[in-house]
């Protein structure tokens, strides 16, 4: 199990904003190699497979429909202590509640529309790098 990766996605707001680069630049400030990448857009049945943990919560329907309204950034990413560090950049779920200098609280607009995924364990960025990309398309 690969503990120095994660997995990321730039979110429709974050991308119809014009915040791309601003938040590849924090994410290769903090230290972190872009190991797969890709610019691209979920169906809503890719999006509901996605967040399928989330199912039974009341903002899921809500959920996939927002990541499914426009264009994502997908990338997977290399650190060390990756996830952990990757959830400390981004910040706290809720923008009102994430951290100063944190990716959410500069981008982020609410908590539905906040900008940046991060994976929550390794097992999960294995999962969810797997979703998207190919071992054809890491480098
Ligand atoms: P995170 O993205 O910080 O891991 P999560 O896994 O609990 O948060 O939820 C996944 C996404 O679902 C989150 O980024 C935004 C949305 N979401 C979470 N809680 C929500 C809520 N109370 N209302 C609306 N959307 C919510
Ligand atoms: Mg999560």
């Amino acid at each position: 199990m690969a503990t120095n990766r994660t997995f990321t996605m730039i979110k429709p707001d974050a991308v119809a904003d014009g915040n791309i680069g601003g938040i590849l630049k924090m994410i290769e400030e903090a230290g972190f190699k872009i190991i797969a990448m890709k610019y691209t857009r979920l169906t809503t049945d890719l999006a509901g497979k996605f967040y399928e943990v989330h199912k039974e919560r009341p903002f899921y329907g809500e959920l996939v429909e927002y990541m499914s309204s426009g264009p994502i950034v997908a990338a997977i990413l290399e650190k060390d202590n990756a996830v952990e560090d990757f959830r400390t950049l981004i910040g706290a779920t809720n923008p009102a509640e994430a951290a100063e200098g944190t990716i959410r609280k500069i981008y982020a607009k609410s908590i539905g529309e906040n900008a940046v995924h991060g994976s929550d364990s390794d097992e999960n960025a294995e999962i969810e790098g797997n979703f998207h990309f190919s071992q054809y398309e890491r480098f």
